[in-house]
């Protein structure tokens, strides 16, 4: 054992020097958000698109601290929380993950506002949130539950062929639902938690072929999300996914702006009508519970976002961790390690 003076000693000359950043965890249907409560740095006012590129461009080291390790895990979203454009709003905010950033997360929105109900912020009721693609409207219910209802998503092209070297050929619907997907209905793959290795192999295959060939989203936008569906395994439930996110890391939750995505390609097949609800169980077997609604279009808006749906999701999140993160400033992987 030190002396208890050399402990206090050493305590005391260096704990000033660590930056600190507080942190309140949760998991949403199973899929972790890290939410930066305190300690992050000063993006200045304007809308959040705005803030997120002074993040990317002048403090990406915030993201790596917080979800590299030792900290952090590939799995956790990170969600920085920031003072809303419009005091009206609850919040603002902007997430990111191990390899960049998210426009919208619909399972961390659901952490997000179980966090703020958790440190007395809010109570119950609308909660309006601004994130980097628009602002989403959330409602906490009394029973703890979270409603998130999205941007406008929408169907961008349909039934594209893809050739995947090793896997063969596959076909998907591209969508936006505040982050880019590629959604597959037909394939040979069981979607079972203990199948996730080779789930995340063929599912990042797939993403680069799209790569590759050039497959993008609108305006060359990067399609990071690609998102298998089957059957259920609860007959209660209308489908099951299975989601890889940007990186290698795959969604835990059925996944907020994958289900949304799919309720926008349903919409736009014409086999999902609003107001119509929508079970979507994730590859742990958790559900959202998912619905459309479409705004009234001008009667010769035909262009495909003319079929933009707003789709709500809704599920339940629970506080797992309320922490400091410590960065000693003679640590070599202060910024934390990424491999
Ligand atoms: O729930 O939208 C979501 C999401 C995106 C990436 C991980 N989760």
């Amino acid at each position: 054992m030190y002396p208890q003076s050399f402990t206090i000693m050493y305590m005391d000359n260096s704990r000033s020097s660590f930056r600190q950043l507080q942190v309140i965890d949760s998991h949403t249907e199973g899929e972790p958000t890290r939410v930066v409560i305190a300690g992050g740095p000063d993006l200045g006012s304007g809308d959040l698109e705005g803030r997120l590129e002074r993040l990317r461009e002048q403090d990406d080291s915030l993201r790596k601290r917080v979800i590299f390790e030792p900290r952090g895990s590939e799995v956790i979203v990170g969600a920085l929380l920031c003072e809303p454009v419009d005091p009206a709003h609850a919040a603002g905010v902007i997430f990111f993950n191990d390899v960049g950033y998210l426009g919208m997360c619909g399972h961390g929105t659901i952490g997000l506002v179980t966090t703020l109900a958790y440190l007395g912020r809010i109570s119950p009721g609308k909660h309006a949130i601004e994130t980097p693609v628009g602002i989403v409207q959330t409602e906490l219910h009394a029973d703890g539950s979270v409603s998130v209802q999205n941007i406008p998503s929408y169907r961008y092209r349909d039934a594209v062929a893809v050739d995947v070297p090793g896997y063969g050929n596959f076909v998907g619907d591209i969508a936006w639902s505040g982050n880019w997907f590629f959604l597959i209905g037909e394939h040979s793959y069981d979607l079972h938690v203990e199948d996730r290795a080779e789930l995340v192999r063929v599912t990042t295959a797939i993403r680069s072929a799209l790569t590759e060939c050039g497959i993008t989203g609108a305006d060359g936008a990067l399609i990071d999300h690609v998102e298998l569906f089957s059957k259920p395994v609860d007959p209660s439930n209308s489908s099951r996914n299975f989601v890889l996110c940007p990186g290698a890391s795959f969604d835990r939750s059925p996944c907020g702006t994958g289900t949304s995505a799919k309720m926008a390609c349903m919409y736009a097949g014409g086999i999902l009508e609003p107001g119509v609800t929508w079970r979507q169980e994730g590859i742990l077997g958790t559900v959202f519970v998912g619905s459309i609604e479409v705004e009234a279009k001008s009667a010769n808006a035909m262009s495909t976002q003319s079929q933009a749906v707003i789709p709500t999701i809704a599920g339940r999140a629970w506080i797992t961790a309320e922490s400091t993160l410590l960065f000693d400033p003679s640590d070599p992987f202060q910024e934390g390690i990424a491999i």
